[in-house]
């Protein structure tokens, strides 16, 4: 029998790489989307057509519940979240509105409409914040440095406890950083590609950056939605890390950008200090055993790859056809 999906955020970056993941597998497959005035359907638009899209916000109790009764889904996906950590500073109360408290109103909805459904909660590692743990693993103690850090923990022992309390199969899936083509401009590793394939076309000088020290452990996000589907599989509910255990630093990874365009990334690169943020996090690598072991799950795209994958990507938007193999 065919089986039904809902995506929460599936406009975002993973909502895209995971819709269109399940439609693989021969899923049915809802999402939602926030009403707005300009629809932002340019990452999904390529199976647009083999979607059904719901008007649904996390804010709102009631739309919620009648998107539960309407799609009555065996999965869902909970994606949705208000997602860029210096915006949370800047709107701390909004971010807990949306990251936290909108996951206790999606599982209430499934207490009221359907216990039975299977319910994935998009965690990050942004959670372990200012950790000392050179790596982290499901057991690593939380410190979250930032209103998003915050919220997410939230949203994290809230599935937790309605997995304890309720019965209800919730997995949280503790994801490190995670990037593709698709990433959001604003984010780091993608405002650095873009910036090197920009600056090697000539479309742009400098490169403004904060914090060039700060170490994440970045993977692919197309592995990582693989991972999603995969703790849902399983026979019993658990939270599971995912990252690839590997770690560089922000200024690592503009090298590794730079590069692939053949340029020196010191020529462009130049420091902002009102990129900086009130409190960072500065050290993160995802031990990821517990997921290689119970759900085999591996990460296939290193991050060289990942930033060549994404320059790439990038040169060729920004490329007059008649010049879309520019030399790297
Ligand atoms: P994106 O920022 O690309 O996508 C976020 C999605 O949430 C968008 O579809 C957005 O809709 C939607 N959204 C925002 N606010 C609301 C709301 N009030 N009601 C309903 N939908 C809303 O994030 P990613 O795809 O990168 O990440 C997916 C999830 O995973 C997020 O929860 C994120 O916090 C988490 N995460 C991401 C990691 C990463 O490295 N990418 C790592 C760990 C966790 P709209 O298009 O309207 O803005
Ligand atoms: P992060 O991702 O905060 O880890 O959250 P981001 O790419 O925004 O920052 C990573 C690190 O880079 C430093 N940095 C800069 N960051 C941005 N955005 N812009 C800059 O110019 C810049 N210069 C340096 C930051 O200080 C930071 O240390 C992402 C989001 O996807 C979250 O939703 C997710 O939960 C976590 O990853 C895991």
């Amino acid at each position: 029998m065919t089986r039904t999906a809902l995506i929460t955020g599936i406009t975002g970056q993973d909502g895209a790489y995971l819709s269109q993941l399940l439609l693989e597998k021969g899923y049915t497959v809802h999402g939602t989307a926030r009403p707005s005035s300009t629809d932002n359907f340019w990452r999904i638009a390529p199976f647009l057509d083999r979607l059904h899209i719901h008007r649904a916000d996390l804010l709102d109790q009631g739309s919620l519940i009648r998107l539960l009764d309407r799609c009555q889904p065996d999965e869902v996906y909970n994606l949705a979240a208000m997602s860029y950590v210096p915006t949370s500073f800047e709107q701390p109360l909004l971010t807990g509105e949306v990251t936290a408290l909108g996951v206790a109103r999606m599982l209430e909805a499934i207490r009221i409409i359907k216990p039975d459904i299977r319910f994935y909660q998009a965690s990050s590692s942004e959670m372990f914040g200012a950790t000392k743990d050179q790596t982290q693993d499901e057991t690593t103690a939380f410190h979250p440095r930032s209103p998003y850090g915050i919220a997410k923990c939230y949203g994290h022992w809230t599935t937790v406890n309605y997995r304890e309390a309720y019965g209800i199969y919730g997995c949280s899936g503790i994801l490190f950083n995670h990037e593709s083509p698709l990433r959001g401009e604003q984010f780091v590793t993608r405002k650095i590609t873009l910036a090197a394939a920009r600056i090697k076309l000539g479309l742009q000088e400098k490169l403004f950056l904060g914090n060039l020290e700060a170490r994440r452990d970045w993977g692919y996000a197309a592995d990582y939605v693989q991972a999603m589907w995969q703790m849902l599989q399983q026979e019993e509910p658990s939270d599971y890390v995912i990252g690839t255990g590997q770690q560089h630093s922000v200024q690592q990874f503009a090298e590794m950008a730079f590069e692939k365009v053949g340029l020196d990334w010191k020529r462009y690169v130049e420091i902002d200090s009102s990129l900086l943020r009130p409190t960072d996090v500065v050290n993160l690598c995802g031990n990821a055993e517990k997921a290689k072991e119970r759900l085999g799950w591996t990460p296939k795209v290193s991050c060289k790859e990942l930033a060549e994958i994404m320059v790439e990507a990038d040169l060729a938007r920004l490329s007059p056809k008649d010049q879309s193999n520019v030399s790297t």
